[in-house]
């Protein structure tokens, strides 16, 4: 007789958001999850577990001394039946009066770190050498469900704006944003690079859908060891076209933002409060720019122009300091970045050719955004390339987009990771990456 899968099946097992029915209460229910924590109270003891909504309180009642041998060890896999209780005293104010527990797998060795404390204390580089351990901390754990939102956040809003998800290679023959951070390798007897953006791809499906957008590894050879740098990072790109100047692209930005901060309010409420986090206020976000954002900072913090052209990380914090205090906004978009500073597809200002219709979003003083208008006249983008110096090399087919038609557009691209840094309170972006990839990192 032929057998059949009909689809997901039905679990006896309970989750935390099944057993806060009230009607549960005072009937026996089977869970299971990861022992979390055992605390020996002489007469009972608390068997903590772990599990992917939170934490579960279950207690067992120490009848016989000899089941002291018996309880299950930090890191088991249980699956325990019991009778469901109030209590307020624990987590989501439920427990379990454990009657039955089997251990499902038991762990080979004793943790490295103390998961179960509120706050791991101990250093990054512990942590990140026991990454499968140490985001089982309930607190590390929660990061990486608000960077979920994040990505939610950005999906479900541009799904709503008529953007359509695509998928671009991270192998090619060139890459889009140039300067000394490329990673080369050989393909098969050619010359290759990582794509340090999907910019050249995002810009020729404009042509195709309109509207697209991407969330993907992208590569960054930096030689530099800083806190807000990895050589891997989750890049979230959208452009656009039809755009009437690039303040769409920023509106857009914004809206992202509105959208999801209410997303994270709604259905990350626990994790912001495991955090701590104050979410901050997108409803308004000031834009400035690049010379006059440089002017202001100058004359409040007593500070030389250096360079009129760059912005070091030092002005661009002061930035954001400049717009915390005299307008109280978490966020800042700096508008006309210098032509120099932008790579070869930026749209100069005709106004002032020296200029671009770009910009940065600052978040409490950090670079999270660049984006801005392109060129997308196919003589104006030749012309624009020859000028630099460049050759058309491997953006043959890039180009031919642009011989072919496009509309005015443009886009931008956030650092995943910068954000849920930001968002969180971390000043390391290695705590908001999973598996950070830096100069001297490739492992786990
Ligand atoms: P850019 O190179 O400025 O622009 O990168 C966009 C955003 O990506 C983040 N970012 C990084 N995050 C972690 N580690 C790094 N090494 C790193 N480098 C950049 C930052 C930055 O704002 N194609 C353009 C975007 C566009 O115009 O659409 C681009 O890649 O948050």
């Amino acid at each position: 007789m032929m057998e059949f899968l009909t689809g997901v099946k039905q679990c006896d097992t309970l989750e935390i958001s099944e057993l806060l029915d009230p009607r549960r209460v005072g009937t026996r229910v089977k869970v299971n999850g990861a022992v979390h924590a055992v605390n020996n109270m002489g007469a009972v003891v608390f068997v903590i577990l772990r599990k992917r909504e939170g934490l579960l309180q279950c207690v067992s009642e120490k009848k016989e001394p000899e089941q002291e041998g018996k309880l299950p060890r930090e890191g088991s896999a249980v699956e325990l039946e019991g009778v469901l209780e109030r209590d307020e005293r624990a987590p989501h104010g439920v427990e379990i009066r454990i009657q039955r527990l089997t251990v499902l797998s038991a762990p080979e060795e004793a943790m490295p770190l103390s998961v179960s404390k509120w706050k791991l204390n101990t250093s990054l580089d512990a942590k990140l050498n026991y990454r499968a351990v140490s985001l089982r901390n309930i607190r590390e754990r929660a990061k990486f469900k608000i960077q979920e939102g994040i990505v939610r956040g950005f999906r479900n809003f541009l799904y709503s704006q008529g953007f359509t998800e695509i998928h671009t290679p991270k192998v090619g023959a060139r890459s889009a944003e140039g300067g000394a951070n490329l990673f080369r390798l050989e393909y098969f007897h050619h010359p290759a690079v990582l794509q340090q953006s999907p910019q050249l791809y995002k810009q020729m499906m404009v042509g195709v859908f309109d509207r697209v957008f991407e969330t993907g590894p992208v590569f960054r050879a930096e030689k530099h060891n800083t806190k807000r740098h990895l050589n891997e990072y989750t890049s979230l790109d959208l452009e656009m076209g039809y755009i009437g100047s690039f303040e769409d692209i920023m509106a857009m930005e914004t809206g992202f933002l509105q959208y999801t901060m209410e997303l994270l309010k709604q259905d990350y409420s626990g994790e912001l409060r495991i955090l701590e986090v104050t979410l901050p206020e997108a409803a308004r976000i000031p834009r400035v720019r690049f010379d006059e954002a440089k002017r202001l900072v100058s004359e409040k913090y007593n500070r030389k122009i250096r360079n009129p052209f760059d912005l070091e990380p030092e002005e661009e914090a002061l930035i954001g300091r400049y717009f915390q205090e005299e307008y109280d906004a978490d966020f800042v978009f700096v508008t006309h970045y210098p032509s120099k500073k932008r790579p070869f597809y930026a749209m100069d200002d005709s106004a002032d050719p020296r200029y671009t219709l770009s910009f940065d979003l600052l978040f409490h003083g950090l670079e999270i955004t660049t984006g801005g208008q392109r060129i997308h006249d196919y003589r104006m983008l030749v012309d624009k390339i020859a000028s630099r110096g460049m050759t058309e090399e491997g953006l043959e087919h890039y180009l031919s987009a642009f011989k072919h038609g496009m509309p005015p557009h443009g886009g931008l691209g956030i650092g995943l990771e910068r954000l849920t840094m930001k968002l969180v309170g971390e000043d390391n972006i290695r705590e908001t990456t999973l598996f950070p990839r830096d100069l001297s990192r490739l492992e786990p």
